[in-house]
């Protein structure tokens, strides 16, 4: 099945894994420090920065929110990749319409438990394959998978699809993320093998 979202491979094949990668039927947990324990009660999801309208929003309303599933492949830099996830979640452009992003917003920076963080341009993540999921196959997400909620951005390597949001930050100027600022590729395209950023 060939479900949308799943990268740039088609345009001249159906190979589905991209150069370098290798097929894993399971799941793999990859990430840095601990699991994070989610307490509903004081659990809130910030969107703000360079918005007209800044949200608070918790759990329950979080959770109330019109969902979205998208069917992709998940690829790790590391060199992994999984086809064929099921997510479902909260559109990113969904999130974006609430706080309504001013028009200098150019770039976010993701803000999770424990000071991770990633940055996107704001183009990139108005993809419609682009959500903060809060279910993988039909179940809730673990903690350990980035429960309960995770941005999960198809068309770039994994370190992208960041665990555990807390924060959607709209900026004007771009802030590397953590990986982003230790030697791995800002752009991360796994259909080209940007894995590293160039020498500096
Ligand atoms: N908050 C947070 N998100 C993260 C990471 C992390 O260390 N912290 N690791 C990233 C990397 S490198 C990968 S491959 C995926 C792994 O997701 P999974 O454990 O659900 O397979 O999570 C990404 N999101
Ligand atoms: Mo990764």
């Amino acid at each position: 099945m060939i479900s949308p979202g799943s990268g740039k491979r088609g345009r001249f094949s159906l190979e589905r894994i991209p150069p370098g990668q290798r097929l894993t039927t399971d799941f793999p947990v990859l990430h840095l420090g601990p699991v994070p324990a989610f307490r509903p009660e004081s659990w809130d999801f910030r969107v703000g920065g360079a918005v007209a309208k800044p949200v608070v929003l918790g759990w329950p309303e979080l959770s109330r929110l019109p969902m979205v599933t998208v069917t992709a492949d998940f690829h790790c830099v590391t060199g992994w990749s999984r086809l064929d996830l099921t997510w479902e979640g909260v559109a990113f452009s969904a999130i974006a319409s609430l706080a309504q992003p001013r028009p200098e917003a150019r770039s976010v920076l993701i803000h999770c438990e424990y000071g991770y963080t990633t940055n996107l341009p704001l183009e990139n993540l108005m993809q419609p394959d682009v959500l903060f999921a809060l279910r993988v196959e039909g179940e809730p997400l673990t903690a350990e998978h980035g429960g309960p909620v995770r941005l999960v951005v198809p068309q770039k390597y994994a370190y992208k699809s960041a665990k555990w949001v807390r924060g959607v930050e709209f900026r004007e100027a771009e802030v590397l993320g953590y990986w982003e600022a230790r030697g791995y590729s800002n752009t991360a395209d796994p259909w080209t093998e940007d894995r590293y950023a160039p020498a500096r």
